[in-house]
């Protein structure tokens, strides 16, 4: 059985959802729940970040857009991952397009003194503004790009609209695109509603 390591409001959100659309079973690990879940989170990904997916396997996948890849492509039914080979390439775009550039910003947001020889308060503070605010134009940057290839309400939701639907949720990114990107930030409150992911967002964020 997959065996997913997160906690709430984390990226292991858009794992569950992912694991939901593909109808398989999974156990869900919290690892903020007790040290020795973290210890065995630890022992699967040196770096202690969530997701961590373990497979039926036993095999160990790290990193949000490699996790949604492998089940769009093992599970082809769930839809994560379209069947046609150009909106493939555009939908891994956008999932690289994410973690790279929205994705790492919270990293840096989360923990400023990872990214500073000196960490001091006035550098982790000017250094946090800075992610902020890239990050935000980042987000503007997919909304412009990526509008297009977002789920329009017929048949199902895929990885893409997964991804960004759990990324945007840190950091004042909705906040942001209420006023920056309206249309963008409309999409993302009703795909927040659809039935089939509903339950794990409001699970992630009461
Ligand atoms: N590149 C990773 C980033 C994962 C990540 O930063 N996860 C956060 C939770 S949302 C985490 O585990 N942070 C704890 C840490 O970095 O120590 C991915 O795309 O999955």
């Amino acid at each position: 059985m997959y065996q997913l390591y997160g906690h709430q409001n984390s990226g292991a959100a858009a794992i569950e959802a992912a694991l939901e659309l593909c109808e398989v079973p999974y156990r869900f690990i919290d690892v903020s729940s007790s040290p020795q879940a973290l210890h065995a989170l630890e022992k699967l990904n040196p770096l202690k970040q969530v997701p961590t997916l373990q497979l039926p396997d036993g095999g160990v996948l790290t990193e949000s857009a490699a996790i949604l890849i492998h089940l769009g492509l093992t599970f082809p039914e769930s839809n994560l991952l379209p069947e046609n080979p150009i909106k493939r390439d555009q939908v891994i775009h956008g999932l690289v397009y994410i973690v790279s550039n929205c994705y790492t910003a919270i990293g840096i947001i989360d923990y400023p003194e990872r990214w500073l020889d000196e960490a001091d308060e006035l550098s982790r503070q000017n250094l946090m503004a800075g992610a902020r605010q890239r990050l935000h134009w980042n987000w503007e940057v997919f909304a412009d790009q990526f509008a297009g290839k977002l789920y329009l309400g017929d048949g199902k939701p895929g990885a893409l609209d997964i991804l960004a639907a759990v990324v945007t949720r840190w950091a004042g990114t909705r906040e942001h695109l209420r006023v920056a990107r309206p249309g963008f930030f409309a999409w993302l409150e009703r795909f927040d509603r659809h039935p089939a992911l509903a339950p794990v967002f409001s699970r992630h964020w009461p």
